[in-house]
């Protein structure tokens, strides 16, 4: 991927106040569809959204990008304009089912087109989808680790049927949207870790300098040191009404970190993970939530009085990280004030709960689905993936890769999947990817994760549905094992990410409808992770894909691909156009257990 290059205007990105996320009460929720258009000019700007200025991407001017908020039922019709100069893009609604529009997933290489997949610099796309769902959502480019750089913004999905109501379980509504933030640009960063000398000396994902909350960070400047230009910033504040309860609904649109989420002599009441309306955990001091991942808490607001100040925090987990930047404030903050603005900052301190020296997430058995819904009773089809992170060799040379079932991805961007079993064919080149089919009249299907990585945690995100999550253990699972296994089945939860821990290996059972004819990815969404590989395909009713009609929209988009690029382009990086003689699999893998120590990564 290339970078970005030079922004052709010199003004500032416009990162949204933390204000601008405030959700409106007059929008109203009601059960008639309605179409809502947007239209976006996606472009490199420079920005200073934690001081430190630099080259980002921002859509319409802002970063994160706009708001969408819809209604279940409603379409949803976004333009995109690439007015990039360098790069193709894409954009992926994440925890959306896409289900009757499965080439609207905007990954490339997977299913964003049928013939050749990207957004081309210069050139207009428009997603169509219609939303069947409701909750708290997100989108981001799936290029390359065009995200990290700043292509993404918040999607929320009202509903008549949500069980979380205003009026009656809060009465203020709030996105609150974390990042980490990298000084490098993504590209720079994902060239050299996937190269034999990796970033920084490491193949291990980058710790980033700074967090952002709705765009803002705080940077120390003073630890600025190459010359580029730094601006102190404020913390973003956030005024709240004594004993007027408001929902935050917070998403983690990093790529490496996960956070914790706090404020300061306040319990929160967890009431959605992921899209999933939920009743408890309540009272909770901190709130983990991982890459790709959302909850809804509510904050009790009669702690304190007309102005108070709190901190509120997002604490990344640095015992997750493989290095920490010495610059790096881990922790992101913002004002949570009673009333209005008065200047000061609060004097509050944290809790004193320590964050876990591994990445987990909440307790499945206390995330209860408000809505009662009980998975298929049984799996007729099962799909099982083992990740691992370990090496491949090309032209007699080692890179540390992850692999899927012995198979690292790499993405031919001109030739999605999705085409190709559109096009008769459902057998998947295991040497590009691996891939699982889950056939047309199978209802009720499992997704075994056996995380064969004892020091990394994984946030593993499936598109196309929700999964329940219907067992975990230790160890590795294996087909035979699955078969005697005892499943909860009782209304467990079901969302779209989850995290599989790093204490020891480990395993988690995902069992889906298998209704939703797709090609649907499983990968890590560690940004880093991704690209080097962490990618597997889920070809679910390949006969139903096979009969799919492909608006000629999408397929005329990609009509025309840039005069001296290859069909065999990849992305990220082009190392590998020409790949032949990928040692892969069991080789790589044997000397892995004594090189890896706790958390490499
Ligand atoms: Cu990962």
């Amino acid at each position: 991927m290339a970078l970005l290059g030079t922004p052709a205007a010199t003004a500032s990105a416009i990162a949204p106040a933390v204000s601008a996320y405030v959700l409106n009460s007059s929008f109203t929720i009601t059960d008639t569809p309605a179409t809502r258009s947007f239209d976006w000019v996606v472009a490199a700007q420079t920005g200073t959204p934690d001081g430190y200025n630099r080259t980002l991407i921002t859509i319409n001017n802002q970063m994160p990008g706009p708001l969408i908020e819809a209604n279940e039922g409603d379409t949803i019709i976004v333009t995109v304009r690439n007015s990039l100069v360098n790069q193709t893009m894409s954009i992926h609604w994440h925890g959306i089912y896409q289900n009757g529009s499965a080439w609207m997933d905007g990954v490339p290489g997977v299913t964003q087109a049928t013939l050749q997949c990207p957004i081309q610099p210069g050139q207009t796309f428009t997603y169509e989808f219609q939303v069947n769902q409701y909750g708290t959502y997100w989108y981001h480019s799936h290029s390359a680790v065009q995200y990290t750089d700043g292509l993404l913004g918040p999607l929320i999905i009202h509903s008549v049927d949500d069980p979380l109501v205003r009026g009656t379980d809060f009465e203020e509504e709030r996105v609150l949207f974390f990042q980490d933030w990298y000084h490098d640009e993504a590209s720079t960063i994902v060239n050299k870790l996937l190269s034999v000398d990796g970033y920084e000396g490491s193949a291990a994902a980058p710790s980033p300098q700074s967090g952002l909350i709705n765009g803002v960070g705080v940077y120390n400047c003073s630890a600025v040191t190459d010359g580029t230009a730094c601006t102190m910033m404020s913390y973003p504040e956030l005024n709240i009404t004594p004993n007027v309860k408001t929902r935050f609904r917070i998403i983690n649109g990093g790529s490496h970190a996960q956070f914790y989420f706090s404020v300061d002599n306040h319990t929160l009441d967890v009431v959605e993970a992921d899209s999933t309306a939920i009743s408890g955990p309540s009272a909770v001091h901190r709130v983990p939530f991982h890459n790709g991942q959302r909850y809804s808490v509510i904050l009790d607001a009669s702690v304190g009085s007309e102005g108070d100040a709190y901190w509120l925090r997002a604490k990344m987990n640095t015992n997750c990280f493989a290095t920490i930047d010495d610059t790096l404030n881990s922790t992101v903050f913002a004002i949570v004030r009673y009333g209005a603005s008065s200047g000061s900052d609060p004097t509050t301190s944290d809790w004193t709960d320590v964050l876990p020296d591994d990445c987990t997430d909440l307790d499945d058995s206390v995330l209860i689905p408000a809505v009662e819904s009980d998975p298929p009773s049984t799996a007729a089809g099962i799909a099982i993936f083992d990740s691992v992170f370990g090496t491949i060799t090309y032209n007699g040379v080692s890179f540390n890769r992850f692999l899927i079932n012995e198979t690292t991805y790499t993405n031919y961007i001109y030739q999605p999947f999705l085409n190709q079993v559109n096009a008769g064919n459902s057998t998947l080149n295991n040497s590009n990817v691996a891939w699982a089919t889950l056939n047309d009249g199978v209802y009720g299907a499992d997704i075994v994760i056996n995380n064969l990585d004892p020091g990394l945690d994984h946030p593993y995100h499936l598109h196309g549905q929700d999964f329940w999550i219907v067992a975990r253990g230790d160890g590795q699972l294996t087909y035979d094992a699955a078969q005697t296994l005892s499943y909860n089945l009782s209304n467990p939860i079901h969302r779209d990410t989850l995290v599989i821990p790093a204490r020891r290996v480990s395993y988690a059972v995902l069992r889906i409808n298998n209704d939703n004819p797709g090609v649907w990815v499983l990968h890590c969404h560690i940004a880093w992770h991704l690209a080097e590989g962490f990618l597997g395909v889920v070809v679910s009713n390949p006969s139903a894909i096979g009969s799919m009609t492909i608006p000629t929209a999408v397929t005329d988009l990609c009509s025309e691909r840039p005069a001296g690029v290859s069909i065999y382009e990849t992305e990220p990086g082009r190392r590998r156009r020409d790949v032949v003689g990928l040692v892969k699999g069991s080789h790589a893998r044997r000397g892995l257990r004594t090189e890896q120590k706790r958390h490499p990564l």
